[in-house]
């Protein structure tokens, strides 16, 4: 009954017009595709063959404006296109999308973004139903961008069911007949073959039969599809890692569930190995605002092209000088970095200060657009030998495994993919201090570091810092152990220094540990004690229910929320629950106001309860309640009403219509809700033979 106004966001900022063909790196020992700026390929994907993704979707054009926000706001740069499908039903001769396909390859060329183009399969996978139709489809297509360096080929979707298994050389030999027909039109283009369904089992067979038969990997490449195991899809990835003589990879598809599920991205940012999101670039900015927020859970991280965008690192990458030479503040370990000459050079977070001596400082030097060696006070390189061994540094000339990619995060910290430990991020063992290749799906704090540039500086703080470095968005869950970064008296008050649950952020002082639900949860939670978080609330401004998720054995709990500063709740009452992991929710209806705001969860005086999380839900705020004829609902003499049960605070308009086939609604009253029940009655005589009521927020 109540309807959310949809707010459109539009974005404006510089983009990259125009950009130059993407092409191969063969820097780290097998092929890379790389685009003009020397970043991977990252996208998500939309459909006009009507068969993908989730089953049948109406086509449409992105705006220009949509497409901008790609860039500037969600970070990609490409968008993967299903522009006619290869099936049974469809009965149109190739070429039916060529005009709104032009205006497609004329918005992304002026987003700054690559298009790839392919053919979709209206939902019938794992074939090639038409060879004809489809060679006719480059044959209408393959010209018509050969000259628009932005545009990539994608022979076919999906063309063999399940996994390499299950190609035979005919399935090969129809690649390089899609191939042929592509190059000789398009001899410029990148194209990907492959497009395998699932990327399990051996693909180095497909890659030299098709190398030995005239494709030229140095400007051609696999797709490939990520319905299989992270296991068998990384050993596929490995083998073609071997040497320079196989094609470059890009993932075309995979389940967006699983990128926090099985941290599909960050594995595929591990081995340069671009990806395109099967998340549907639809007209809705939510569905662009769930992609986010996945990436965001799982840690992913990777820089941008646009300078513009600020997620989920900067895009402006700003490197340190060539040389500069800085103390290394580690988050997680929440001290400088020093290397340990009796641990045969390891790096480790246990200096209280930057000392400017030469164990403790570090010269940052150039080795590419975002790629740097660090090097100790001594001479020596900081290197990562393998994933999960502790980075040392090596007096060996440096090499790739001396290498590393350089974030640079929102709020001014940094973070580092070292080549040589497995091209995983570097985080901080909290409890050993040492410095390892072994995250990927981690928190925003275990991977972050700061230069300090003058000897004797203290450990730098932040403030009012999102744990995932952008505000949560609400509404949404927060979980109570993801509280802002900053530490004691910024972020949070704690009467005990150390984390007694000593779990999840080892380097903080709030008690976290262990939920039988799953994740983590705050314990120990004293009288006087909170947490913060930094919020943004996307939804509308108005009444919200929020629900606290919280267990104790003890009758008496209690706490409050605040918004910058604004009693939110009052003193909420927590019942016993039967335990200390006996979890149920606790329900209040607040009034948020839209955009970024610092939640604070106070403990008050009482009992000792746990928290596990905060959800902030929609529409709690007012509910109809028909309660019959002549207690509140129904006709009144020559009158009608309804009652409606409502919260403080909120404001909404009831409006009426006589047909639902034509709706055209108009106001009946505008009422700002108190608590309890209020009545409403339309006096309105009119000859309509029906009449229908909606609410809504203004
Ligand atoms: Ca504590
Ligand atoms: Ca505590
Ligand atoms: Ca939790």
């Amino acid at each position: 009954m109540v309807l959310h106004l949809l707010s459109l966001v539009v974005s404006a900022g510089p983009v990259l017009a125009g950009r130059g063909r993407p092409h191969l790196d063969a820097s780290l020992g097998f092929n890379v595709l790389r685009t003009d700026q020397d970043t991977l390929l990252r996208g998500v994907s939309l459909s006009w063959d009507g068969g993908d993704p989730y089953g049948s979707l109406a086509k449409q054009v992105p705006s220009q404006a949509a497409l901008n926000a790609l860039a500037t706001e969600y970070g990609l740069n490409t968008v993967h296109l299903y522009l006619e499908g290869d099936s049974s039903g469809n009965t149109n001769a190739p070429g039916i999308n060529a005009a709104d396909c032009d205006l497609l390859v004329q918005r992304t060329e002026e987003a700054g973004l690559y298009l790839i183009i392919t053919i979709g399969c209206n939902g019938e996978n794992g074939t090639i139903h038409s060879m004809p139709w489809s060679l006719d489809f480059w044959r209408v297509y393959a010209p018509r961008y050969k000259d628009r360096p932005h545009v990539l080929y994608e022979a076919h979707n999906e063309p063999v069911r399940f996994t390499l298994d299950s190609w035979r050389n005919s399935d090969w030999d129809k690649q390089l007949l899609l191939y042929n027909t592509i190059r000789s039109l398009a001899p410029d283009t990148f194209i990907l073959l492959g497009s395998f369904m699932g990327f399990a089992g051996d693909p180095t067979y497909g890659a030299n039969y098709l190398r030995t038969r005239g494709v030229s990997w140095l400007n051609a490449g696999f797709a490939h599809h990520g319905y299989e195991s992270r296991s068998s899809i990384e050993s596929a990835i490995t083998r073609l890692k071997a040497n320079t003589s196989f094609p470059a990879l890009l993932c075309t598809e995979f389940w967006p569930g699983d990128t926090a599920g099985q941290g599909y991205n960050s594995m595929y940012e591990s081995h340069f190995n671009g990806w395109m999101q099967f998340q549907w670039l639809g007209a809705r900015t939510s569905d662009l605002v769930d992609f986010r927020s996945k990436i965001t859970a799982a840690g992913t991280l990777w820089t941008p092209d646009s300078v513009a965008c600020n997620w989920p690192a900067r895009g402006a990458v700003g490197l340190p000088a060539n040389g500069s030479r800085v103390g290394i503040f580690s988050r997680g370990g929440a001290k400088f970095l020093g290397v340990d000459p009796t641990t045969g050079g390891r790096i480790k977070a246990d200096r209280v200060g930057y000392s400017g001596a030469q164990l403790d400082s570090f010269s940052i030097e150039h080795a590419g657009p975002r790629r740097v060696r660090i090097r100790s006070g001594d001479g020596r390189f900081v290197r990562a030998s393998g994933p999960a061994d502790p980075l040392s540094t090596s007096v060996l000339p440096p090499g790739v495994v001396e290498e590393f990619e350089w974030f640079s995060l929102h709020d001014g910290d940094f973070a580092l993919r070292a080549y040589g430990g497995g091209g995983h991020l570097v985080s901080v063992n909290p409890s050993t201090g040492l410095l390892r290749a072994d995250a990927d799906n981690s928190h925003v704090a275990a991977i972050a570091f700061r230069a300090a540039t003058s000897a004797g500086e203290a450990a730098p703080t932040l403030s009012g810092i999102p744990f995932r470095t952008v505000p949560a968005a609400l509404p949404g869950t927060l979980q109570a152990e993801d509280f802002d970064r900053g530490g004691e008296g910024v972020a949070y008050h704690d009467n005990t220094g150390a984390n007694t649950g000593g779990r999840y952020r080892t380097g903080e002082g709030v008690d976290i540990e262990s939920c039988a639900e799953g994740g983590f949860n705050l314990g120990f939670i004293e009288a006087g004690e909170w947490t913060e978080y930094t919020v943004e609330v996307t939804g509308p401004a108005g009444e919200y229910l929020l629900s606290a998720r919280v267990a104790t054995p003890n009758t008496g709990g209690a706490f409050r929320v605040e918004s910058n500063g604004v009693n939110l709740t009052g003193r909420l009452s927590v019942p016993n629950t039967g335990g200390w992991q006996s979890w149920v929710n606790l329900t209040k209806t607040v009034v948020l106001g839209r955009g970024v705001q610092v939640l604070r969860f106070v403990r008050e005086a009482g009992a000792d309860f746990n928290l596990n999380w905060f959800s902030f839900s929609q529409g709690g705020g007012v509910e109809t309640q028909l309660l019959g004829v002549g207690n509140g609902f129904g006709v009144f003499g020559s009158a009608f009403g309804f009652e409606v049960v409502g919260r403080n605070g909120g404001t909404f308009i009831v409006e009426a219509c006589p047909d639902l086939a034509v709706p055209v609604w108009s106001p009946v009253s505008t009422n700002t809700l108190v608590a309890g029940r209020h009545e409403f009655r339309d006096l309105i005589a009119t000859n309509e033979t029906a009449r229908f009521y909606r609410l809504r927020r203004p």
